[in-house]
């Protein structure tokens, strides 16, 4: 068996607001990157330390560990942790970015270990608890500091933060930033030992950072943009603002930027700007990053840890019967649409345990319940060995098993989970045969858009995987009509079966399906929206009717579905361009252009729209 290994990720940060004032007491915003920092432990028999990084090698023993530089902070916590520590160990650092920009990657580096050694020596203390014991850490090597970067890198998303006392709270901040090196790089240790700020300049830093969390909570992206030239401001009138910094702020501020300032403690480091811009090409020696802004980014949460999302789709050609059913091979191709922000999300850890922990929508699934055989048989396939299973949780927006195509979103994202915490570095089309294998349709999901699912044909399925089609169809909106949301009866996979099996008209089945496929692959080149629209109710329906003449019969139509759609052909006959499609489930999905909206919304009134490509 492989030794146990530790592993944790902890993203590096940027500040927003609030330099220097949020030493004395002040608020400040502060704000994970998207890039990480990762180190892996594995435990040695012996007493050896070999620490292993882009900068550098280094080997001591347990009872020799003097800091050392380039290490002083993961030798500082060795010495705290000191008496803890059973044995050597390897330690592996990988880091995402460079050192040098002021990206917080000392910060990183103290979370990501914080996690590492909670992990192996069980010491199951919280973030709150890591932040004091790595702030301590941090204070040994660099005298003084907030802390701001390490709660970023421990807690990840946007934070409001306080040092003394320690509080952190979560913002949703959804606006574009971008990240600048200015080519130099002063370390806070010497920037906090040159400035001192007087009082005033305190209090007017505070109101500024006070004014700045109000406009990200209120969602205005224009007084944000004002608040941080007023920050830059402040920032110039401390002199902590050099040239190259000046050169920057003036550029994006051209190029569009809404506003811009130095991120840090300034005589160097990195300008951080808001704002849709072009990246102005005039700045070659820069470094550009998109800032993560997702409420608590997972990726700082937990450690061995992985979360991704996967949209749902909704087939316009369908997939129905399998050639073969343990791999999910499919009768014929597909076509389908993906949901953009309509989809599940799952997070994903491995536990100790002999049977995976599966909570769905914040309820644990029980072993009897639908999904969980497959489920279960599906993660099984994948964990590491009988001791090691999965800790999975899934947030799913959408109605759970109504034909709404949940497995599709549910698998692709496990997929897609998968992938980050085992590191298989799978590219799409890999990760779509991984998805299929989970449910057919969620080879689909890994996408966006148009998605072609080929089904292939040979045994083995590694020709059946999912292709996007990359076609742009901005006027397409889909209108779900919710008839019911209950768990149906007969599941996708059984009602498929049977109808292979009993279903007198299913021998007509393949071949319409492949001259669907080819006609909407036509009204997608061509945007013909009635030919797309006739398409997908007719291989709908066909499919229904397949399902008709399957024994004992299968029906997933309601009056109410007959109903809507008695009201959609009523609509067309009246000149309204507009169809459905229906899948394994009473509701059904209008298909219209943009230019209709309104008056579908006064025809079905609780329809809810979705605009595939307006996300
Ligand atoms: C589709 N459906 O193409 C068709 C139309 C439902 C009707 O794909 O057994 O949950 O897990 O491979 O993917 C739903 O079937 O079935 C489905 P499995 P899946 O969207």
């Amino acid at each position: 068996m492989a030794p146990p290994l530790f592993k944790a990720s902890a993203p590096g940060s940027l500040i927003l607001m609030g330099e220097y004032a949020v030493l004395s007491g002040a608020p400040a915003i502060v704000m994970a990157i998207h890039s990480t920092i990762t180190i892996t432990l594995t435990p040695r028999t012996d007493t050896t330390i070999i620490i292993d990084s882009a900068l550098g090698q280094y080997q001591t023993t347990l009872n020799s560990l003097n800091i050392t530089s380039p290490f002083e902070y993961v030798l500082t916590m060795l010495k705290y942790y000191r008496e803890k520590i059973p044995s050597g160990f390897s330690l592996k650092i990988d880091s995402e970015f460079s050192h040098a920009m002021g990206l917080g990657s000392s910060a990183a580096v103290t979370a990501a270990l914080l996690k590492v050694l909670n992990d192996w020596l069980t010491l199951s203390l919280d973030n709150a608890s890591l932040w004091k014991v790595g702030l301590s850490v941090i204070h040994q090597v660099q005298g003084k500091g907030s802390g701001a970067d390490l709660a970023a890198s421990l807690y990840g998303g946007t934070l409001v933060f306080y040092s003394h006392p320690f509080q952190v709270r979560h913002l949703t901040c959804n606006f574009p930033l971008h990240a600048f090196f200015s080519g130099e790089k002063v370390s806070t240790k010497i920037a906090l030992q040159k400035i001192t700020p007087t009082p005033h300049w305190i209090q007017e830093m505070k109101l500024c950072t006070e004014k700045a969390i109000a406009a990200i909570e209120k969602n205005d992206e224009i007084h944000l943009g004002k608040l941080l030239n007023e920050g830059q401001k402040l920032l110039r009138n401390l002199n902590v603002s050099t040239a190259s910094i000046e050169n920057i702020i003036e550029t994006v501020r051209k190029a569009g930027s809404m506003g811009a300032k130095i991120s840090g403690s300034g005589l160097g480091d990195c300008v951080i700007a808001l704002g849709d811009f072009p990246i102005p090409a005039s700045l070659d020696y820069v470094t550009t990053l998109q800032v993560k802004n997702a409420l608590g980014d997972p990726r700082a949460s937990l450690s061995s840890y992985a979360v991704a999302y996967a949209p749902s789709n909704i087939a316009l050609c369908k997939y129905w019967g399998k050639r073969d059913i343990s791999l999910n091979l499919p009768m014929n191709s597909s076509l389908s649409i993906s949901l953009g922000n309509k989809g599940a999300t799952t997070e994903l850890s491995l536990i100790q345990q002999s049977q995976h922990q599966i909570i769905m929508n914040g309820h644990l699934l029980n072993l009897e319940h639908a999904h969980a055989k497959q489920l279960h048989s599906y993660l099984d396939r994948f964990r590491p060995n009988n001791e090691t299973a999965f800790l999975v949780k899934i947030s799913v927006n959408i109605p759970v098993a109504a034909g709404l195509a949940s497995s599709a979103c549910i698998y692709a994202s496990i997929a897609k989970a998968l992938n980050q915490l085992l590191d298989w570095k799978l590219d799409k089309k890999a990760l779509s045969i991984v998805a299929r294998l989970g449910s057919g349709s969620a080879c689909r999901s890994i996408f966006e858009g148009f998605v072609e699912w080929q089904k292939g044909s040979r045994d083995n399925g590694e020709d059946s995987y999912a292709i996007p089609l990359n076609i742009n169809w901005p006027e397409l909106c889909i209108g779900l009509c919710l008839v019911e949301t209950k768990e149906k009866k007969v599941s996708s996979r059984d009602g498929m079966q049977r109808t292979v099996e009993t279903s007198t008209l299913y021998s007509a089945w393949p071949a319409q399906a492949e001259k669907d496929l080819m006609l909407l692959k036509k009204a997608l080149q061509t945007h013909d929206f009635d030919l797309l629209g006739k398409t997908a109710e007719q291989n709908a329906l066909s499919m229904h009717a397949t399902m008709l003449s399957a024994w004992p019969p299968l029906c997933y139509s309601t009056t109410e579905t007959l109903a809507l759609m008695k009201k959609v052909w009523t609509l067309r006959e009246q000149g309204l361009s507009v169809y459905f499609t229906q899948d394994a489930g009473p509701n059904l999905k209008l298909l219209f252009e943009k230019s209709n909206l309104l008056t579908i919304k006064e025809h079905f009134k609780n329809v809810e729209i979705i605009e595939p490509f307006n996300l």
